[in-house]
Formats: structure tokens, sequence, C-alpha cells
């Protein structure tokens, strides 16, 4: 069976969130804000067919993609900073590479146990979140 993300997944730890934003040039009062969240995502997978929507009581962020296949972000109320993404599969882990302004910018999330985590990196910074189960 292959690996499936779906769910609804709600963020219990975040370290070096910070970092990962200084490093995106994220400015200070924003960043007080989003310290602070507890982030949920809603994972709908098809195949390789993704929905990520990960809401908060600040901002939603929400992307959908095919693994494979290069698409434009326009990563919105982030960072906003326009890049070309490219998702794929390593092993059972789905890896995001994010090219544009920011060197060595993407993601991979992973399962392991009941959790969902993911590695957000930008720069020479890397942020670590783990998700539960709602
Ligand atoms: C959307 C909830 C977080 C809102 C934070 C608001 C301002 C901070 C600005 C920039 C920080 C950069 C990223 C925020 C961290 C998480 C949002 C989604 C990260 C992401 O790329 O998730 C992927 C993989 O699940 C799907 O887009």
């Amino acid at each position: 069976m292959p690996v499936d993300f779906s769910g609804t997944w709600n963020l219990v730890s975040n370290d070096n969130f910070e970092g990962y934003m200084v490093a995106l040039g994220i400015d200070f009062a924003t960043r007080k804000i989003a310290k602070m969240l507890k982030p949920q995502k809603v994972i709908k997978q098809d195949g390789d067919s993704f929905y990520i929507h990960t809401t908060s009581s600040f901002r939603d962020y929400l992307l959908e993609f095919k693994v494979g296949e290069e698409f434009e972000e326009d990563n919105k109320g982030l960072d906003n900073r326009k890049c070309k993404s490219l998702v794929t599969w390593e092993n059972d882990k789905l890896v995001c590479v994010q090219t544009g302004e920011k060197k060595n910018r993407g993601w991979t999330h992973w399962l392991e146990g009941d959790d969902l985590h993911l590695e957000l990196r930008c720069e020479n910074q890397v942020c670590r979140q783990v998700f539960k189960r709602a």
C-alpha cells in the first residue's frame, strides 16, 4: 500500500519556525503573531494528486499539486515570493523543491508512527513541525 497523508492534522511542535521566518524575510510583527499559531492541515490525497490546506486564526494557505509536475507557487500570505515548485517521492517521503530567489528552499513531508512530519527549509535554516491527527 502506498503512503496516504489524507486527514486532518493539528500542529503539536514547531522547532525553529523563527529561524525559517527570518530566512524568508518575514517582519518582526508578523513573526510574533505567526509563532503563536497552532495551524491545522487538511490533506486530501488521491494517488499523486494533493490538496493541502493549512489554516490558522491569522492566515490560510492552500496548495494543490500533482507529484512530478512542476507548478508556479505564489506563497500568498506567507512571504509572497513566487517560485517554481516540484514535488517528488523519495521512497515514502514527499519532497518539494521551491526554485526561486531563496536558495535551498523546500519542504519534506513524511509519516512516522501516528504523526505527520514537515521539515521546512530556507537558506541555512530548517524548521521541524510535527502534527497529530485531529
Ligand atoms: C498558514 C499558517 C501559517 C501562517 C503564518 C503567517 C505568516 C508567516 C509568514 C511566512 C512563514 C512561512 C511559512 C508558514 C508556515 C507554514 C505554512 C505552510 C507551509 C507549507 O509550505 O506547507 C506545505 C506543506 O504542507 C503546503 O503548502
